[in-house]
């Protein structure tokens, strides 16, 4: 889609009926979009029209209501395809999101090629998500889950690769963004590396794909990971992107209806990809809310969101440091959309619902990256988190509500 609109915020904020909105009695400030985007009104009224006019099941019907909920769902898969510049849309697989498509990787592709012994190479800043599946994956094979160390700035160390990159590994997994701590990861330098020894690499991009354009193919990545609700789509739809010949050499993982071709008690035989990895009725109007939010997001020049996002962010990060016992988790030289960090002598959770009666939204907690909170002696941060609708008179208004808590507390 062509570039149609100049960025301007007050547009922007417009586009979004969430932001209209007070709570506790004041404007409703939103530094939550890591944990889930709002969702702008062409989202909204493309849900809606779905439901009014055209649901109906997809690829099972030849009446007319079925054949546009197909056209409308396999539209979502060729917006999400193009805006990650993917080969073809089958490269798409629909999951419930980032999650799910970590735990496909590791059930299909990974755990009938996994022997005892064998490495999976993970950051010490990934989420829960990208940790988990392959723990478990490791109980199951007897395989070992090892660690990419970071340093006290929260980046990668990157200089340890090489030495970690044996024979051993049979996958990197690694996160594009931090949610924890904003480190924006140099990925495509990793995926070259695990290349030259041949090791797949996969990429959690849940915070990367509302904050910087995504070219699966320029990354030379091997999978990558997608949530819709942080990218401004609806929850419980996002994807998993591979190259076609990787996803048609990987055995299904869930069985159902719409991945078969054929079954009889003896014997089934496996539909095309993408929708073999699609048992069952899928989340049809998921799939087109999130190609509307495509639509929304490439209506903008992504330079242009990133220039914005990055002048919020920097005039949040010093803005934060100028209050007395407030400490900054995560000072990577890169970063983007997340500011984590810790008040003297304050709690995280107290000062959360102290802020919210301010009507600013934030989030506290270990964020899902518990590891990450151990490797800064933290148990949790408070957290904002910041989208294209976000502006430098809301950070403003964070520093008085963070100065008037701290007065509470001290
Ligand atoms: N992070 C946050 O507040 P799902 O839940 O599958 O859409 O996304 C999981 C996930 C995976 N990787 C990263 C880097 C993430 O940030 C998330 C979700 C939310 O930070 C909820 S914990």
């Amino acid at each position: 889609m062509s570039i149609v609109r100049p960025f301007n915020v007050e547009q922007v904020r417009s586009d979004f009926p969430v932001l209209n909105r007070e709570v506790h009695g004041k404007p409703l400030v939103y530094f939550d979009t890591a944990a889930s985007a709002q969702r702008p009104v062409a989202v909204i009224e493309a849900i809606d029209d779905f439901y009014r006019r055209h649901n109906a099941n997809v690829h099972r019907g030849v009446h007319s209501l079925s054949q546009e909920a197909t056209d409308l769902y396999e539209g979502g898969r060729k917006k999400l395809a193009d805006f990650i510049n993917a080969a073809s849309d089958r490269e798409i697989v629909f999951t419930r999101g980032t999650t799910e498509a970590i735990n496909l990787v590791a059930q299909s592709f990974l755990r009938p090629v996994l022997n005892p012994g064998d490495e999976i190479l993970v950051s010490h800043m990934e989420h829960h998500a990208n940790i988990v599946p392959w723990q478990m994956l490791c109980q199951q094979t007897g395989a070992v889950l090892k660690v990419i160390p970071i340093n006290q700035r929260g980046e990668l160390e990157i200089e340890s690769l090489p030495d970690l990159l044996t024979e051993r590994v049979k996958l990197v997994g690694l996160v594009h963004i931090s949610n924890a701590l904003g480190t924006v990861n140099p990925v495509a330098e990793v995926c070259r590396m695990a290349k030259k020894s041949g090791i797949p690499v996969l990429i959690d991009g849940a915070q990367a794909m509302p904050h910087t354009p995504v070219d699966v193919q320029a990354l030379g990545c091997d999978f990558y990971c997608l949530s819709g609700h942080k990218m401004y789509g609806p929850t419980g739809i996002g994807a998993l992107w591979a190259r076609e010949a990787t996803l048609e050499a990987m055995p299904p993982w869930q069985g159902g209806g719409e991945m078969i071709r054929r079954v009889t008690f003896e014997d089934t035989t496996w539909n095309d990809v993408p929708a073999k990895f699609e048992a069952g009725t899928p989340h049809i109007a998921g799939a087109i809310g999130l190609g509307a939010a495509v639509d929304y997001l490439s209506s903008f020049d992504p330079a242009e969101i990133a220039v914005h996002e990055n002048t919020v962010l920097e005039y949040a990060s010093q803005r934060l440091q100028e209050i007395e016992g407030l400490r900054i988790i995560g000072t990577a030289h890169h970063k983007a959309g997340v500011i984590s960090f810790t008040l003297k002598d304050v709690h995280p959770h107290d000062l959360g619902t102290v802020i919210d009666h301010y009507g600013i939204a934030l989030r506290t907690g270990h964020h899902c990256a518990m590891p990450v909170m151990q490797f800064f002696g933290v148990p949790a941060t408070a957290r904002v988190s910041f989208g294209l609708y976000n502006t430098v008179s809301e950070v403003d208004a964070l520093i008085e509500a963070l100065l008037s808590a701290r007065e509470m507390f001290v």
